[in-house]
């Protein structure tokens, strides 16, 4: 009688111990997974671009906007030649529209420029980051106008 109770106790004890091995197991795997993708992803990566907007989100008509422009290491890039490309997909009743804004280094990797948003919906920002014309990189970003 004893005997079997303790038997049955170090059995749901050692079931537990077994699924808390595969949980750690399976969460510990795609966490890897990801690292490694995002490992790939820094390699390819020469520089690091952030994109905000004053305001933000942007509304119709003349926005600032900033671009920090950051190097693998994390060191601001001062020297570049960064724009912005604006691009809002075809609808049935518009073509698609374009706008490009230049921007100027102020600071410490910053770039800032004025550019006019056409209109409110959704657009694919486009910024490029140019040294002496040869891009260094260029990174999408998704924003919606007022
Ligand atoms: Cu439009």
């Amino acid at each position: 009688m004893f005997d079997s109770n303790t038997q049955r106790v170090s059995n749901t004890r050692m079931f537990a111990i077994v699924a808390g091995m595969a949980i750690a197991v399976m969460t510990t795997v795609p966490l890897r997974v990801t690292a490694a993708v995002q490992a790939a992803r820094d390699q390819k990566a020469t520089v690091d671009i952030m994109l905000t907007s004053k305001p933000s989100p942007p509304k119709t008509g003349e926005n600032t906007f900033e671009v920090m422009v950051k190097d693998a290491a994390g060191k601001p890039i001062t020297d570049a030649e960064v724009t912005a490309m604006f691009v809002m997909a075809a609808t049935k009743t518009m073509p698609e529209m374009k706008n490009n804004v230049t921007l100027k280094h102020t600071k410490e990797g910053s770039y800032t420029g004025s550019g006019q948003v056409a209109m409110a919906g959704n657009w694919d920002v486009t910024v490029t980051v140019k040294r002496a014309g040869k891009e260094l990189g260029s990174k999408k970003f998704p924003i919606t106008a007022k």
